[in-house]
């Protein structure tokens, strides 16, 4: 079993990059984003919780968000592993989720940052927004929220990860392809260990 989280910044390519590796090596996709859209426009009362988060740019509560996970994992077992995208994105969730692994005797192996530098991060995001519909894409402001967001309750897990030794980072400027080959490369040195 391989449990890996696709890790970085608001547009970095975590939800792009995991629908491509998640075939290679038969895991489930869960992305936490999907979810909350997909609730949001079904007009659940997770998504119309999580709607008025969302739309500014904000993270979505770590209790909501910790529950509509478990049972997303619940659902998707038994399976070959996970690609988690866009979860965790606190400390909280990030200890929630290793103790919900546990109970499973199940573990992360390992977490994959793909980097990008913010003003690429927000052309891209603008870009999106032209076609995607979504309020969060809409404006340099709410993408610098999502991005303070990050700052302020994301980037810590980049400590918390590195000190179980399970965090790698890669570049995340380029094709598709490449970035993709980048991140083969770090799963695969991690399997012929
Ligand atoms: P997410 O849905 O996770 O999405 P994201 O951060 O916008 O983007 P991602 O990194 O997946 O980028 P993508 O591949 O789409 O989060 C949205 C919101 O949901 C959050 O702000 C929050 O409110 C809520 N939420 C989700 N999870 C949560 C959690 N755990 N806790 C609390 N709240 C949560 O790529 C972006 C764009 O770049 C696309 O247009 C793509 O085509 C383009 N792109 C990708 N790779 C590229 C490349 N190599 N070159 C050029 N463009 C590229």
């Amino acid at each position: 079993m391989l449990n890996i989280i696709l890790f970085g910044k608001p547009g970095s390519g975590k939800g792009t990059q995991a629908s491509l590796i998640k075939d290679k090596y038969s895991l489930l996709h869960i992305s936490t984003g999907d979810v909350f859209r997909k609730n949001m426009s079904n007009n659940t009362d997770l998504g119309l919780l999580a709607k008025g988060y969302m739309e500014k740019g904000e993270l979505v509560p770590d209790k909501v968000t910790v529950d509509m996970l478990k049972d997303e994992i619940n659902n998707f077992m038994p399976c070959n592993g996970f690609i988690f995208d866009g979860f965790p994105r606190t400390t909280f969730q990030a200890k929630e989720l290793d103790n919900l692994l546990l109970e499973k005797s199940l573990k992360i192996d390992l977490t994959i940052a793909l980097d990008v530098d913010n003003n690429s991060l927000i052309d891209r995001l603008l870009e999106r927004g032209k076609s995607s519909g979504r309020a969060d894409d809409q404006s340099v402001e709410k993408i610098n929220m999502r991005l303070q967001e990050y700052d302020n309750k994301t980037k810590p897990l980049v400590e918390y990860y590195n000190d179980q030794n399970k965090f790698y980072s890669i570049n995340g400027i380029g094709s598709l392809e490449q970035i993709t080959s980048r991140i083969v490369e770090v799963i695969e040195d991690y399997n012929n260990d």
